[in-house]
């Protein structure tokens, strides 16, 4: 009696004092075996436990709300779930973490210099000349235009979508801050007439509240796709941002936002690649998935807002802002508005800025800007992620949007024929942009569409 008294305050005691947890194991999704010393941790509450030698975790947290979980470890991709309630029988995959073709030149860099190899090979050069827009893209200091995103052409029409802000608004924090996407249509790609707002900032407390900029296009099968930098607040204008999604039946709208983001910069303590920002997103139909490619940025700050980049190996030198480095990274979906899965082999360049591709016969070409050892170089790889040096590009734009041309590619560089780029200007307190209109002169390997 005394027992089976005991069995019962023992067995109530302990549903009172239940508290909600996550418990699961963790597993290499390719080898199923347990993987020990996984970090886990719970976002919201900032608690973390690491997996025991069989790989099962066992964490608690502060209420039963759901919450975001994310499993660490060294030489895995990291892996992320959002809205998860308390739940005893999870199962968690990671995945490994591969090299990329040019995260092992970087390897190579890193030993034996920054002195590149780069084969010139005459039908992958470029070289790009700028001219000014007319009519309302032609350069006006009130308004900053920037970060412009593919052109393509509809019944006849030129259609490009960009960042669109006063440049004489002091709450701004960067050109890029309290921005909403604007866009504009030409008949002959040089005289613009402006249409006025296509995405405008969120609602308050939405993804994109505080600023909705630096946007591409995307058309598969009669839908027009615009994807884009979202900051909820002032900390996504510098640092992690997420991206955007949102979808419309014709290029003049109306554009239907989803109501998450698709892409989060990795949320981790330590040196990553897209850590700080996941910035620049584009688009792309690539076989029978949908490439979503993105600059990332790793930096970290001291108490006094001191910034250092990650990794700087052969980086740009900024001066007083030190040596950077930028990677870029690719995550896939089976449809246009995601699930994106970040690739095994992230990141897939060792040099960055914007995201310039385009897709030529079976594989894809990227142009890589600065930040890093390979900048002026024009690069192709057949499965969308190794991605090798065909050339070299001169001149290079600011943040170029290609014209999509509508027939297929007859030489490699057509899909970067011309486009619109922007131009910075500092001769105002803040600075100010404007678009330009750009074209490879080398017009032997150029096809009008
Ligand atoms: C650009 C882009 C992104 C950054 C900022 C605005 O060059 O890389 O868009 O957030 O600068």
């Amino acid at each position: 009696m005394k027992l089976l008294n005991f069995t019962l305050a023992a067995t109530l005691v302990g549903a009172l004092s239940c508290t909600p947890k996550y418990q699961g194991v963790v597993k290499d999704a390719e080898t199923n075996s347990p993987i020990s010393g996984v970090e886990v941790q719970i976002r919201e509450d900032s608690t973390k436990v690491v997996t025991n030698e069989n790989g099962e975790f066992e964490i608690e947290c502060s209420n039963p709300n759901a919450k975001t979980l994310s499993w660490e470890a060294a030489g895995y991709m990291f892996e992320e779930k959002y809205n998860l309630k308390p739940s005893t029988n999870l199962n968690i995959q990671l995945r490994a973490n591969k090299v990329s073709a040019a995260a092992a030149r970087l390897e190579s860099y890193r030993e034996h210099g920054c002195e590149i190899s780069n084969p010139e090979k005459p039908e992958w050069n470029i070289a790009f000349e700028q001219f000014d827009l007319k009519g309302d893209l032609a350069p006006d200091t009130a308004v900053t235009r920037r970060d412009p995103s593919a052109v393509i052409k509809v019944d006849g029409k030129y259609y490009v979508w960009y960042s669109y802000s006063l440049t004489f608004d002091e709450k701004k924090t960067a050109p890029w801050d309290f921005n909403d996407i604007y866009y504009a249509t030409s008949t002959d790609g040089w005289n613009w007439k402006e249409e006025g707002i296509a995405l405008a900032r969120g609602e308050e407390g939405t993804y994109d509240h505080r600023s909705a900029f630096t946007t591409e296009i995307f058309v598969h099968e009669g839908k027009y796709y615009l994807v884009y930098q979202a900051a909820k607040d002032h900390a996504g204008i510098y640092t992690r941002n997420t991206v955007g999604i949102a979808s419309s039946d014709s290029p003049d709208g109306p554009w239907v936002k989803e109501s998450e983001p698709i892409l989060h910069p990795t949320y981790t303590d330590n040196e990553y690649f897209d850590r700080s920002a996941v910035h620049d997103p584009c688009i792309i139909y690539y076989q029978n998935k949908f490439y979503l490619y993105y600059k990332g940025e790793c930096s970290f700050s001291d108490k006094d807002g001191n910034m250092t980049w990650c990794d700087p190996v052969c980086g740009t030198d900024y001066g007083k802002y030190g040596m950077k480095q930028v990677k870029w990274g690719v995550a896939i979906a089976d449809k246009p508005t995601g699930p994106y899965v970040k690739s095994d082999y992230n990141p897939i360049t060792n040099t960055g800025h914007e995201i310039s591709v385009w897709n030529y016969k079976d594989g894809v070409a990227i142009l890589q800007h600065q930040d890093g050892p390979e900048g002026g170089t024009i690069q192709y790889s057949e499965d969308g992620v190794n991605f090798e040096i065909q050339g070299s590009v001169s001149n290079f734009p600011e943040a170029p949007g290609f014209y999509r041309p509508v027939s297929e590619a007859t030489s490699p560089v057509t899909g970067a024929s011309w486009g619109i780029c922007h131009v910075l200007k500092w001769d105002v307190p803040g600075g100010w942009m404007h678009l330009k209109r750009f074209e490879n002169v080398n017009k032997e390997y150029v096809v009008e569409d």
